[in-house]
């Protein structure tokens, strides 16, 4: 029922657009030619003049309405210099967005047919035409170079301390994997994945850097340490995306992917920070992946290092999940079975 009222009122729409026409054709043709075109010059050029203003007041409610909702600070260092070539470009874009789009409204306004005056007839200026193609190639050129020089940075070398992390996307879900104590991720195969032998990853279990390295749902990370994450993908491309820290990198399938930062706030000051408790750093999927995209949504805990240190050594190595044979035993696990055997006796 809606569609049909919808396809009525378009056709009723066409009709009387089709009539208007039509009628001020008679019209021109009863006044003439001449004055008509006179006439739809002004409107035009009034029409003109109203889209700049309407339009200027436009771009300033969208502002005043969206300011409050970009995203706070940068919560890594590296996301400083993102935040301040992002607002380099804003700064020199926006003053020729303004330059431009007034004098054109207005010159098509202020200029607009008139018998009191000819037309200059000037075709053409090589050194006009030179100004307007050398200035804004330098500035574009500048622009791209600061952009060329941070992404060299992030996706170069990480720094010698720098902790890494294994992210691997999937649909739909975000995997990670810490090296454990060694500091070294274990090799792994795609032909070894198995999530039934608790092998999601593929890790080979003959290399002994794999014992070690556990598994989580979460990302953890700590407070100023810089951070290396080794991307990949099961399936499709993905796309890490980490707003609150200004970076976003591909999960390839078979192509490993980097990229380091230095988280500069842990979860707690950055809730003090932006004044919600409730704030969590998020880590989404940047890439249209399928069905279940927006489901692979994932935290990121910003912690200190003897938070981070307390929550790695808790963790059990994959390894040991997909071994449970091979888990030591508990002291308490013995001492209790053997209070429970005494009490049955
Ligand atoms: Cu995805």
């Amino acid at each position: 029922m809606q569609t049909f009222f919808i396809i009525l009122i378009l056709a009723f729409g066409f009709l009387i657009t089709f009539q208007i026409a039509k009628a001020s054709e008679y019209v021109s043709v009863l006044r003439g030619e001449e004055k008509a075109r006179k006439q739809t010059n002004r409107i035009n050029a009034f029409l003109l003049l109203m889209f700049l203003i309407v339009g200027l007041i436009g771009v300033y409610y969208c502002n005043e309405r969206l300011k409050g909702k970009i995203l706070g600070e940068s919560g890594s260092v590296e996301g400083d210099k993102i935040d301040t070539m992002l607002y380099i470009t804003l700064a020199i874009t926006g003053i020729v967005f303004f330059i431009t789009q007034i004098l054109l409204f207005w010159f098509a306004f202020k200029y607009q047919e008139s018998d009191n005056r000819k037309a200059y007839y000037y075709p053409h200026n090589n050194t006009l035409e030179l100004v307007w193609t050398v200035i804004p190639a330098v500035f574009l050129t500048v622009l791209v170079g600061f952009g060329i020089v941070y992404w060299y940075r992030i996706t170069g070398d990480a720094p010698q301390d720098a902790m890494q992390v294994e992210v691997t996307g999937s649909q739909f879900k975000w995997e990670f994997r810490y090296p454990g104590r060694d500091g070294v991720l274990g090799k792994k195969n795609y032909k070894a994945i198995d999530p039934q032998k608790e092998n999601p990853l593929g890790q080979l279990w003959d290399d002994p850097y794999n014992r070690d390295d556990v598994m989580a749902t979460a990302l953890h990370l700590v407070v100023n340490k810089p951070v290396k994450l080794i991307i990949g993908s099961k399936d499709v491309i993905h796309d890490v995306g980490l707003p609150q820290f200004r970076m976003k990198m591909d999960a390839v399938p078979g192509t490993p992917t980097t990229m380091w930062f230095t988280p500069k706030y842990t979860t707690r000051e950055m809730a003090e920070k932006s004044g919600d408790p409730d704030f969590v750093y998020e880590i989404s999927c940047d890439q249209m992946c399928g069905k279940g995209h927006f489901g692979m949504r994932g935290t990121v805990i910003v912690e200190t290092q003897e938070e981070f240190d307390r929550w790695l050594v808790s963790q059990k190595p994959q390894y040991l999940t997909a071994h449970p044979e091979l888990e030591p035993k508990k002291p308490g696990a013995d001492s209790t079975k053997v209070v429970a055997a005494n009490l049955k006796n």
